[in-house]
């Protein structure tokens, strides 16, 4: 697949990104992985359990909003039956943020089961939240933090650390996520990420991330798609003839009068990240 020649890794970087969260790991009680819930499996860094090991890890995914739950609750039943947490939310959600933090607070780690044991004052939860980009973790951060920007570890010294904010009094978090790399190890992994727009859309030639696009919504959200668009598609269609029928249907017209089918994928590719072509996964279950 030669189109995917100009994808350029850093390895490097992904480094960098876990030394610094390897750091703060002696502060942490809990980690706070964010995935999107419409790439259950594509949106993590799987790498980020060995580096933190020992801590509790939970996975929250963001944009349920926009996410095919069904799909995703196929995906990630494999993972909540071995124990681990997992959640959906709406980041934007009132109601989600405070089911959210019910739930962060079940989560203990050894340290504070042990004061429990005690029958000792549990100290607050301390969390960082991780994630590669676009997932909603800032997002997160506003909406857990609101307009308590107070800081309530202020460190002399090192100016740029992450500062802890406190949320209430059982749960500190910092006010500087952790930036992971996404998961490069296969393409069809960056090709989806590329779609939902965690990983930049100019990796791959336009046509191809388009297309492979397209190909993905007639195989998989037909209908979505031809609701959408006042289209008639069917997955015999060829990504050319979707582009045209849909550059038809908008009325995406050149100057020339010829069809505008790079307009068509433009609008594709924006349309979709925004959810308005419907709920979607685009991961499939484990095989
Ligand atoms: N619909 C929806 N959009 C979200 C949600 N969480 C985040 N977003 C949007 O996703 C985009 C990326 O969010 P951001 O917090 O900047 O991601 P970060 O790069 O991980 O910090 C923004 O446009 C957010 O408004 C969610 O739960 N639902
Ligand atoms: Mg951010």
């Amino acid at each position: 697949m030669a189109a995917y020649q100009n994808i350029h890794w850093f390895p490097g970087h992904m480094k960098v990104a876990f030394d610094e969260i390897k750091k703060l790991l002696p502060q942490i009680d809990l980690v706070i992985e964010i995935g999107d819930a419409r790439a259950p499996l594509s949106s993590f860094n799987n790498l980020i359990e060995k580096v933190v090991e020992g801590k509790k890890i939970a996975r929250i995914y963001s944009k349920k909003d926009l996410c095919d739950l069904k799909k995703f609750e196929e995906i990630t039943k494999s993972d909540i039956s071995q124990g681990k947490y997992v959640k959906a939310l709406d980041f934007k959600n009132k109601k989600d943020i405070k089911e959210l933090t019910d739930f962060l607070s079940t989560i203990k780690s050894s340290k504070q089961e042990k004061y429990q044991r005690l029958g000792l004052q549990v100290p607050a939860t301390r969390a960082l939240i991780v994630g590669i980009p676009n997932v909603g973790k800032s997002t997160l951060i506003n909406s857990l933090v609101g307009k308590k920007k107070a800081s309530v570890a202020n460190k002399p010294g090192h100016t740029r650390a992450p500062q802890m904010i406190k949320v209430s009094d059982k749960f500190v978090l910092f006010d500087t996520p952790g930036v992971l790399e996404p998961n490069y190890q296969d393409k069809q992994t960056i090709v989806k990420l590329a779609w939902l727009g965690s990983v930049k859309t100019e990796i791959l030639p336009i046509e191809e991330l388009t297309d492979t696009l397209i190909t993905f919504l007639l195989n998989n959200y037909l209908n979505n798609l031809n609701i959408r668009y006042s289209t008639n598609l069917s997955p015999i269609n060829q990504p050319y003839e979707a582009f045209e029928a849909i550059a038809q249907s908008r009325k995406f017209v050149l100057p020339g009068g010829a069809l505008d089918i790079n307009r068509a994928r433009m609008t594709v590719l924006k349309e979709f990240q925004e959810g308005a072509i419907g709920k979607v996964v685009v991961d499939n279950v484990k095989a």
